[in-house]
């Protein structure tokens, strides 16, 4: 019989399986063969606080893409107007899991350290392959951690790239390094995580690292969510914010100051200009509270986790867009009297701006907006990210797209 010359696959795949030449036996620090000897430490531990890690990633990933979508809508992105409280269900889901991960991730990372000392470090080109993965993995879980705590944080200084994107690519990289390193472990998971009696002093140790890292998860959450869920606000003390501390018991994300607005916003000549697509308006403060005024409850939600209820009241903005012949499908600018910086207008699209409780906002809680909180007007809509609901509006125009 004559042999069949092997597939090029069939070559490629022994050749990644070759071995490399082995290196000394290196005998020094972890590099011991008996360096690390705790069976604490083994494939069902870090297949349960893998099984945390990964839900938690989950949810954070999910939430996480919907903030960015949210922001930067794309053809096939729809987000409804109601309920209005989802985004801040959302978000606030997207940073509590994100901080809840920070001690599982550090359990996990315990768990397996000691394959970092790996000797031979690679013993062929698929074993280098799955290492490299694995370093790209945690390379880039322990970016998204760091950097979004430093967001929460508000020290926007030490990151020297821009946060939404870095943060918003990175995600993608940990998406893909977490499908590979499931795929290459699901045999081991399976293995790891079939029931089994466990009674033994190993067992019971092996328990008492979850139960802590159960434990020190449950802190850091029970800690921090009061943020945003309002039951919880007595134990926030780590939360970044306080929800209900600043003016009018409201945090302020930019001060009037900080923005350089305070002169323009206080001058007695301002006006609001609306544009539709044939003519324009321009209204005193004395004309907005002139028009028909509406009281809607609805929160800030701040990317950064936090929350805050608040009554506010003033004119709809759908009142002001079929004031100028707005057609209802149309998006809307909102621009701030902000002269500069990112966050000085927002785009207003149906549903949004066609919703009932989307208002230009005159007053909270009763009283005249404070010129923190955007006076002479701010927009404040349901369902809608912190960073879009627009503070010290003066001009509100229909997108040049949108011109019929
Ligand atoms: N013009 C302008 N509006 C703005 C901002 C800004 O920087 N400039 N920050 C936004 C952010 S990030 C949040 S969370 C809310 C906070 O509103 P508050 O300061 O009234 O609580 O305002 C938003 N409106
Ligand atoms: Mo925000």
């Amino acid at each position: 019989m004559v042999r069949q010359p092997d597939s090029l696959l069939t070559r490629a795949g022994r050749l990644a399986r070759r071995p490399f030449p082995a290196p000394r036996r290196l005998r020094r620090g972890p590099w011991r063969a008996d360096a690390f000897t705790s069976p604490v430490r083994g494939e069902r531990l870090t297949a349960r606080l893998g099984l945390l890690l990964g839900t938690a990633f989950a949810v954070c990933t999910v939430t996480g893409l919907i903030s960015h979508y949210i922001q930067h809508p794309t053809w096939w992105w729809y987000w409804p107007a109601r309920p209005v409280n989802l985004y801040r269900v959302t978000q606030g889901l997207h940073v509590a899991t994100g901080l809840a991960a920070v001690p599982l991730l550090l359990a996990k990372l315990w768990s397996t350290y000691p394959r970092l000392f790996t000797w031979p470090p690679v013993r062929d080109l698929v074993h280098a392959v799955e290492r490299a993965s694995i370093g790209v993995l945690v390379a880039a879980a322990i970016f998204q951690l760091v950097t979004g705590l430093l967001n929460v944080s508000r020290w926007y200084a030490a990151m020297p790239f821009f946060f939404p994107v870095a943060h918003y690519w990175t995600t993608w990289i940990v998406a893909g390094a977490i499908m590979v390193h499931i795929g290459v472990k699901l045999p081991v998971v399976r293995r790891a995580l079939r029931p089994a009696a466990e009674n033994s002093t190993v067992d019971r140790q092996r328990r008492s690292v979850l139960v802590a890292t159960a434990a020190a998860t449950a802190a850091v959450t029970v800690t921090t969510v009061g943020q945003t869920v309002r039951a919880l606000a007595p134990l926030d003390l780590f939360g970044q914010r306080r929800p209900d501390l600043g003016p009018q018991g409201l945090p302020v994300n930019k001060s009037a100051v900080a923005a350089k607005v305070t002169d323009r916003a206080r001058n007695p000549d301002y006006r609001l200009t609306l544009t539709g697509p044939h003519r324009t308006l321009r209204l005193s403060l004395a004309d907005l509270a002139a028009l028909p005024q509406h009281v809607v409850s609805l929160p800030i939600a701040c990317v950064e986790g936090w929350s805050a209820d608040a009554e506010w009241g003033g004119v709809r903005v759908r009142d002001l867009l079929d004031a100028v012949d707005v057609p209802a499908a149309a998006a809307v600018r909102v621009e701030s009297l902000q002269p500069q910086g990112l966050y000085r207008a927002s785009t207003l699209a149906p549903p949004h701006s066609r919703d009932p409780s989307t208002l230009l906002a005159l007053r909270v809680r009763g009283e005249v907006l404070h010129l923190d909180h955007g006076f002479p007007c701010r927009l404040i809509a349901p369902n809608r990210p912190g960073v879009l609901q627009t503070k010290w509006v003066h001009r509100i125009t229909i997108l040049p797209g949108d011109n019929p």
